[in-house]
């Protein structure tokens, strides 16, 4: 094949990549879908970003830039469209963040024309950033907060010591990104995540002190890795996110032994609001003999208090399954973006307290640290997930007379 008919067949490939049409998988729990493709991989990552297609500098037309995987991706409806900024990863194993869109949620996902440029507005510049959460805020902007990564210079020769911090940048457009300083916070922080609105009111001693404070979902920890004394998904207000610091934070989900998320635990999206209480989606990290197993589970918190927790599901929610076990690093599932609809005509002018609120919700989970995917359900289903599966009871007693009461009931019938 001559270098023109390369490139042709090159690029008649990566649109049939784009346009395969995706449709549900087999099976399933009744809560969620899973579709059956990944909707980004390294492959679906734009040719111009890998190739030169200068036969003269590249005769044989070889990747010049590879990519790794496109994985952990903030998520939100942007002009109509579906629309993630991906944790994108080169080979060379930096990652940066890229917007894709897609018109239905589910395929025909294409990424812009370039990765996003991050500025490092007075902050230090980072080695990493990964893992942004979206959150459009009532504030009218957009924000992304994502984990930044640095060399930890206190230990000069120690080549893979970190220090990981809350970066925070916003946008109208997606396209130009103003930084803001990163989170101060006395200890290391990753999953950070903005709450989508205003917290007007802060209980002092069981009284209402009125305000505006920004609430940021935290995860403290010791180190680098380790979550070490305190972990668990913190909570902390802000007055003003363009000089955010955590000054006072305390935990409203933390870990227990021998649960799903009895090493590490972190919010993932923004919370959806719901006439019921807030739907969260969180990762959950225990240790095994072959590594940390990262598995998604959900919880509820109440409508006028999103710190108190209304609804623990026992479990995990989603894991990472068959294929969707194998990659860079095994074992995992990581969420960091779903989408709710809106404005769709069946929503609009219909109260959705006591009735089923059946807005759809695109769940959009990595696998394996390595490609990226989609779940489908409703906003009602999660609910009803929430309120009704068991919690666990936390010793195998309990988990066997939960299953015992269903089977009496199921007997009942
Ligand atoms: C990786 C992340 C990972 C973190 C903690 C970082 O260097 O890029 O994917 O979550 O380390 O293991
Ligand atoms: C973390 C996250 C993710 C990643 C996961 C598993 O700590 O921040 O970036 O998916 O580890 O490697």
């Amino acid at each position: 094949m001559n270098f023109q008919d390369k490139v042709a067949a090159l690029r008649q490939a990566h649109e049939a990549l784009i346009n395969r049409k995706n449709e549900p998988a087999e099976g399933g729990n009744g809560i969620y879908v899973k579709y059956k493709n990944p909707i980004l991989t390294a492959a679906h990552t734009p040719l111009e970003w890998r190739y030169d297609f200068d036969q003269k500098s590249n005769p044989y037309l070889m990747q010049r830039i590879m990519m790794n995987a496109v994985l952990n991706a903030g998520a939100i409806l942007f002009e109509g469209k579906y629309t993630v900024v991906a944790r994108v990863e080169g080979a060379d194993r930096k990652s940066f963040f890229a917007v894709a869109q897609s018109d239905n949620g589910i395929d025909g996902w294409r990424f812009w024309d370039e990765p996003v440029t991050l500025p490092n507005g007075d902050n230090a510049p980072a080695t990493n950033v990964y893992d942004m959460r979206l959150t459009r805020h009532e504030d009218g902007w957009i924000y992304g907060v994502f984990c930044v990564e640095r060399h930890d210079e206190t230990k000069p020769f120690d080549t893979s010591a970190a220090t990981a911090a809350a970066g925070i940048a916003r946008t109208k457009d997606l396209r130009n990104w103003e930084r803001l300083p990163d989170l101060k916070s006395l200890c290391q922080q990753r999953n950070v995540v903005l709450h989508p609105e205003f917290i007007r009111c802060q209980m002092v001693n069981g009284k209402c002190v009125n305000g505006k404070w920004y609430a940021l979902y935290t995860r403290p920890q010791d180190g680098f890795i380790d979550t070490g004394k305190g972990g668990g998904i913190g909570w902390t207000l802000v007055p003003d996110i363009t000089h955010a610091e955590v000054r006072d934070e305390r935990i409203i989900f933390g870990r227990n032994y021998h649960t799903v998320y009895e090493v590490k635990n972190g919010e993932g999206p923004a919370p959806i609001k719901t006439a019921q209480g807030w739907l969260h989606l969180a990762h959950g990290v225990r240790n095994t003999a072959s590594g940390l197993r990262y598995v998604l589970y959900m919880f509820m918190t109440a409508l006028d208090d999103p710190t108190r927790v209304i609804a623990r599901p026992g479990g995990w929610f989603l894991i990472p399954e068959g294929s969707e076990y194998i990659g860079d690093v095994m074992n995992v599932a990581f969420a960091n973006g779903w989408i709710v609809e809106e404005n769709k005509s069946y929503i609009v002018n219909r109260p959705i307290v006591n009735d089923k609120d059946i807005r759809r919700v695109f769940i959009y989970y990595a696998s394996a640290d390595t490609r990226l995917h989609v779940a489908t359900t409703t906003v009602d289903r999660l609910i009803d997930y929430c309120l009704h599966t068991p919690e666990d009871g936390l010793t195998t007693t309990a988990s066997v007379e939960t299953i015992k009461a269903l089977v009496a009931k199921n007997k009942g019938l």
